[in-house]
């Protein structure tokens, strides 16, 4: 693929999904306790607003009772400008998430294809740098999704790469995100993982690990409450931050990115 400046990060729309109540019974690692939904829907208030006010239209989607993670929308799909893939997330109780947000994309996007075959992906596993994709496998991603997800990412003109995500991390985004510009902003091991070749790496620093989930929206970097040496770590390599709470999100291991799928749609 050619390098498509700013294909990382400049965007026009959004998709998200608010929080149900049934998201206290949400998949986590460590349990810290509960989230509650209603503290985590006024979080997830701020967050749409924040991805407005970057100058993205954002479809809120109903919550869905019956998945409590389903408002971590970024898993079951992927979106590009060339169209949209409905992906099957690798953990049974997410599986029908992808079928849920299926007509959602449909409505955005002129083609929307599944995931060919039979393998996993979530979309957390999924890193868009301007010239290539990279492809994490993980505890949700095996090699035949991966496979398959490459294959349809190359018919639409992209290279995809497939990493290993280091051992212990939930998602490959968990541990890194792109800052644009070719800068890249990752945990230690991830830093030292070799995947992001000649980028500037920015290291979060120790006891901040999960302030590694940020995202660039447009102008601004989207940034965890509570991490004060990464916010300091951005705004040094000169990019403006917003700070957002996501305390119930990180009850049930999901991040910032982990709460919207973001594209960019060409103008009609
Ligand atoms: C899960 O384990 O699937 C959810 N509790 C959290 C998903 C976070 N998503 C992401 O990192 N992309």
């Amino acid at each position: 693929m050619t390098p498509r400046p700013g294909l990382s990060f400049r965007f026009t729309h959004a998709i998200t999904r608010t929080p149900s109540d049934s998201v206290a019974s949400g998949i986590r690692a460590v349990d810290s306790g509960d989230p509650s939904g209603a503290r985590f829907r006024e979080e997830h208030e701020q967050y749409v607003r924040a991805l407005q006010e970057a100058g993205l239209e954002v479809d809120v989607l109903p919550p869905l009772e019956n998945y409590p993670d389903s408002c971590f929308v970024e898993d079951p799909a992927f979106c590009l400008p060339s169209g949209a893939v409905q992906l099957r997330p690798g953990t049974a109780s997410r599986e029908g998430e992808g079928r849920e947000i299926r007509r959602a994309l449909e409505a955005r996007f002129a083609e929307v294809v599944e995931l060919p075959g039979d393998g996993f992906v979530d979309g957390g596993d999924v890193l868009m740098l301007d010239d290539v994709v990279l492809i994490g496998l993980s505890a949700r991603t095996n090699r035949t999704g991966a496979e398959a997800f490459a294959g349809v990412l190359a018919d639409w003109g992209y290279d995809a790469r497939v990493c290993e995500t280091p051992d212990g991390v939930l998602h490959f985004k968990t541990a890194c995100s792109t800052l644009g510009d070719d800068v890249i902003l990752a945990t230690k091991v991830m830093a030292a993982s070799g995947f992001f070749g000649e980028r500037k790496v920015v290291v979060v620093p120790d006891g901040e690990e999960y302030a590694a989930n940020v995202i660039r929206v447009n102008d601004v970097v989207l940034v965890p409450e509570g991490f004060p040496k990464t916010l300091e770590a951005i705004q040094h390599e000169g990019f403006k931050t917003v700070v957002l709470p996501t305390h119930e999100a990180r009850k049930v291991d999901g991040g910032l990115s982990c709460l919207s799928l973001r594209f960019a749609l060409p103008e009609t």
